[in-house]
């Protein structure tokens, strides 16, 4: 089948085509061949309007927010918080002032753990988290633990990479302070059963933190459905820029939580012998904040609003799945992740070859990929890889894009045979 034909026959609803020309940076090529970019779980593309979003802000309305009494001050507060109204409608929170601006998911997670964590674990307490997480959702609650002499404890998965929850509930009890997980796998695209997870917790009073990262580019996200407590999700995965990220609280737990970082905006006063916290959301975003990363972000939630999710579903399911099938023509290849419930990632090993060594053929093809651990050693361990090759999808891939990638592997074991 011609590229041409395979084109057409992604899933309908989503002109990718079209889709592609808002994405400058997908029409180069890179080492003389057109770049295909399988990498959007490491950093996704930006769409023009996000780029523009962010020149506009720097070109015409550049001043720091919630300070100054002149109109650029006042029309870049409007479009910070503009942003953050963005932010609150994206993910269905009930307020705004539950939306804290962070750098990303690393930086909200341990935001929690410094302030939530800190002020509600003790000696003795544990913290529960799975074996399937990203470095962000691990060592932020190494560090309280050790600190606290507290004990971290991980719920295990299956051989496919599922959370394995009649085992998470069996590891919930009276001294676990909070239960922290990925809504998504960064390295196996698992995606866990979140609201019944978080029902789970709620049932013995305990809270739960969900690591959005890799859920929030690709499927529609409900605080209020899921019922979680925090919220953690990064700008630069969902099409927006880097440097930006969010953190969702619920109010009553943001409002009893101490500050973490202290400095501008986050203060109502200050003496020498005592300071006063601002309100929420500010009491949480000491400093000039990213102004220009939230109104990009706030550009880039618009943007897979206009193309909606019900279309990027489809067809990155579309994508998935024509990719998995793909792949087992690959002679000697395993797929690292086959949970029922996937978003489009595919980590895979190839026989004896080294990862590395497959990223770095596949570069040689104009094909970016990552491979490694993922930040997810603990999880190879329990898989028995040392790294895998990984491939992930978003709404601008193309099938085409897949039969690059099933070609380059065929190169990779010619030149391994
Ligand atoms: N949590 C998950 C599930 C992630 O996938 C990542 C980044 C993070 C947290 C950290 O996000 P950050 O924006 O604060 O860095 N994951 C990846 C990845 O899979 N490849 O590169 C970064």
């Amino acid at each position: 089948m011609t590229a041409l034909a395979q084109r057409s026959l992604s899933a309908p609803g989503l002109d990718v085509e079209k889709v592609r020309k808002d994405f400058p940076i997908l029409g180069q090529e890179v080492r003389g061949k057109p770049l295909v970019y399988l990498d959007s779980a490491a950093t996704s593309q930006k769409p023009r309007a996000v780029i523009d979003a962010v020149a506009r802000y720097y070109l015409q309305d550049n001043a720091n927010v919630h300070r100054g009494v002149h109109l650029l001050s006042e029309r870049a507060t409007k479009e910070y918080e503009g942003a953050r109204e963005k932010v609150r409608r994206f993910i269905n929170a009930a307020r705004a002032e539950e939306i804290i601006f962070v750098r990303g998911t690393t930086e909200a997670i341990n935001l929690v753990a410094q302030t939530y964590g800190r002020t509600r674990v003790r000696a003795g307490d544990e913290v529960l988290i799975t074996e399937m997480e990203h470095h962000s959702d691990i060592v932020p609650w190494q560090l309280l633990c050790e600190e606290k002499g507290a004990v971290l404890r991980v719920a295990p998965i299956d051989d496919d990479g599922q959370l394995l929850v009649d085992e998470l509930q069996r590891m919930l009890g009276p001294r676990t302070r909070l239960l922290a997980l990925a809504h998504v796998s960064n390295t196996l695209g698992t995606i866990n059963p979140a609201r019944r997870i978080v029902e789970i917790a709620h049932r013995q009073g305990i809270p739960v933190l969900l690591d959005g990262a890799q859920a929030a580019p690709h499927f529609p996200i409900d605080v209020r459905a899921l019922d979680c407590d925090f919220y953690a999700f990064s700008g630069h995965k969902l099409f927006g820029p880097t440097g930006i990220g969010v953190l969702y609280g619920r109010s009553e737990l943001l409002e009893e939580m101490p500050p973490w970082q202290g400095g501008g905006d986050m203060i109502s006063s200050v003496t020498f012998e005592k300071t006063t916290w601002n309100k929420l959301p500010h009491k949480f975003e000491a400093g000039t904040p990213d102004i220009a990363g939230a109104i990009g972000l706030g550009a880039a939630i618009d943007y897979v609003g206009a193309l909606g999710f019900a279309a990027i579903a489809a067809h990155e399911h579309d994508l998935l799945t024509y990719a998995t099938e793909a792949v087992r023509e690959v002679p000697g290849l395993r797929l690292i992740g086959t949970a029922k419930e996937k978003a489009s990632v595919l980590s895979f090993v190839l026989g004896d070859v080294h990862p590395h060594d497959v990223g770095t053929i596949l570069d040689q093809e104009g094909i970016a990929i990552r491979t490694g651990h993922h930040c997810t050693q603990p999880l190879m361990r329990r898989l028995g890889v040392p790294a895998t090759a990984r491939a992930s999808f978003a709404f601008y891939n193309l099938r085409s894009d897949v039969d690059a990638l099933v070609a380059g592997l065929h190169k990779v074991q010619e030149i391994f045979r």
